[in-house]
């Protein structure tokens, strides 16, 4: 009998506590099933900065939902625009056919994006915006001719969403040991966290933008005539919250454009405000050729991504027939009509409140009261930009994670949602934070801290 067969292992049911009734046919997504239906936690309603629980209990929102919720919830603009919408026109063809609103907000879209930016490719989501950004890029090198280029670069510790393109390119390793050989073809650049020399910094660290040269490794063991795309997020969210070295983005654009390599920039976290600028690449200055977007793009509240492409990418396949598809690509729901919609008046909403800028006003307030937790057990590093922030623990012997998951437990209880990703803390307030809330938040983490071993 093989130890890893599980067909040979005792149904979960057997060993431990049954799910609370009614709870048994969810098979939920990135969590630990057994242990959330034993002592499930449920959300019920949500208005701005809060969430309540079915009991009526209010939870501060220290990660706006998932990362998505930029502009609090339940905005008024953002609720009627969608509402009136599934009354109108509840969904129309995307292949062949389109609504006004897809063009609409498209025009829009690429107001705000860096200049070049100006082609939108409409997905579901961030998993779906890196897979179309991946095939783009692919498919760009070989209309115009260099069809030797299908490579894919991504870096250690990234993440692209979970489907297998993005599980290639990605770099956490419990996201991709269980799905086989992923996608041919795919290599990695080193990651960027570097405890040693940057520990506790204040918005970009100081140390390292030579981890950039390392892509030049990767030229020189593949070749450039190889290399299709190199894609990274600008500050990494998912992995616990590494801000690039200063300089570092500069250094990966420049040997891109030295080898014809492209770069793109996954900002499924960093656009919509997140960094207190609209997008990373507007924040540091750096333009990819390529950026992949979603959750703030409707402020979560209905699934929409988008991919961002250069007027030259997207030229080149304008070629051939007139009657014939240029990019064979493209999802029953993209440009949904109650995602442009939502998309629409979420743009309204952040440029009423002015929340695409905002969090760079918040971010002093927030860097303080995050940086306070320096002293606090367990902490090892406090790292911060706008409206992120990433305080990362020790591991306790033998249970890496287990720490921090606890300490998200204990906030829950105590009326304040956080996020943990191995033994960091992720916070990502809704922009519209006020400074008690950030009080509150980093308050609660501080005396959680205190009690927890
Ligand atoms: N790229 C990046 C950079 C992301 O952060 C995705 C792609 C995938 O998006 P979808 O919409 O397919 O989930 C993401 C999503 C976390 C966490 O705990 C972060 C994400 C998703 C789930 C959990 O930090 N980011
Ligand atoms: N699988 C089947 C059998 C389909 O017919 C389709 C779309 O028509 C898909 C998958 C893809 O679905 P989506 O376009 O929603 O990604």
């Amino acid at each position: 009998m093989r130890k890893d067969d599980p067909t040979t292992l005792s149904p979960a049911s057997a060993t431990a506590n049954a799910p609370k009734s009614g709870m048994d046919a969810f098979w939920m997504p990135f969590t630990a099933n057994r242990q959330f239906k034993q002592e499930p936690r449920l959300l019920a309603k949500a208005s701005g900065m809060h969430f309540w629980t079915p009991e009526g209990r209010e939870v501060l929102d220290g990660v706006a939902g998932l990362w998505c919720v930029n502009a609090g919830h339940a905005r008024p603009k953002i609720v009627k625009a969608i509402a009136e919408q599934a009354q109108e026109l509840d969904f129309a063809p995307p292949f062949n056919m389109a609504h006004p609103k897809a063009f609409e907000l498209a025009e829009k879209l690429v107001e705000l994006t860096p200049p070049g930016l100006n082609k939108v490719f409409y997905t579901n989501s961030g998993s779906e915006s890196v897979e179309t950004a991946l095939k783009m890029a692919i498919a760009y090198h070989r209309v115009r001719g260099e069809g030797s280029r299908t490579r894919l670069i991504g870096r250690e510790r990234g993440y692209h969403g979970v489907n297998f393109g993005g599980i290639s390119v990605g770099g956490i390793v419990a996201n991709r040991k269980m799905f086989g050989t992923l996608l041919a073809g795919v290599d990695h650049i080193r990651h960027t966290h570097d405890l040693a020399r940057n520990a506790y910094s204040r918005g970009v660290p100081e140390h390292g933008a030579e981890l950039a040269d390392d892509l030049e490794r990767l030229v020189t063991l593949h070749d450039a005539s190889t290399i299709a795309a190199v894609i990274v997020e600008p500050v990494a969210g998912s992995t616990g919250v590494l801000l690039p070295p200063k300089g570092y983005l500069q250094r990966l654009r420049e040997i891109c454009d030295k080898h014809g390599i492209l770069l793109i920039f996954d900002e499924v976290i960093t656009g919509f405000g997140r960094l207190g600028s609209p997008f990373a690449a507007t924040h540091f200055g750096v333009t990819p050729d390529l950026m992949t977007v979603a959750k703030g793009i409707t402020n979560g509240c209905v699934p929409m991504g988008a991919v961002f492409a250069k007027q030259h990418i997207h030229d080149v396949f304008m070629t051939g027939p007139e009657h014939l598809i240029e990019f064979f690509h493209g999802y029953t729901y993209s440009s949904h009509p109650l995602a442009c919609a939502a998309a629409l008046a979420t743009l309204e909403t952040y440029a009423d409140d002015g929340l695409l800028t905002r969090g760079a006003q918040m971010a002093p307030y927030f860097e303080n009261a995050l940086h306070s937790l320096k002293g606090s057990p367990h902490v090892i590093d406090v790292r911060n930009i706008g409206l992120v922030g990433g305080v990362e623990l020790t591991p306790r012997p033998g249970e890496p994670g287990k720490r921090a998951f606890d300490v998200f437990l204990e906030c829950w209880k105590r009326g304040v949602m956080i996020r943990t990703t191995g033994d960091t803390v992720a916070l990502s307030p809704p922009l519209i934070v006020e400074n008690k809330h950030i009080d509150q938040l980093v308050g609660t983490i501080a005396d959680v801290l205190k009690t927890t071993p």
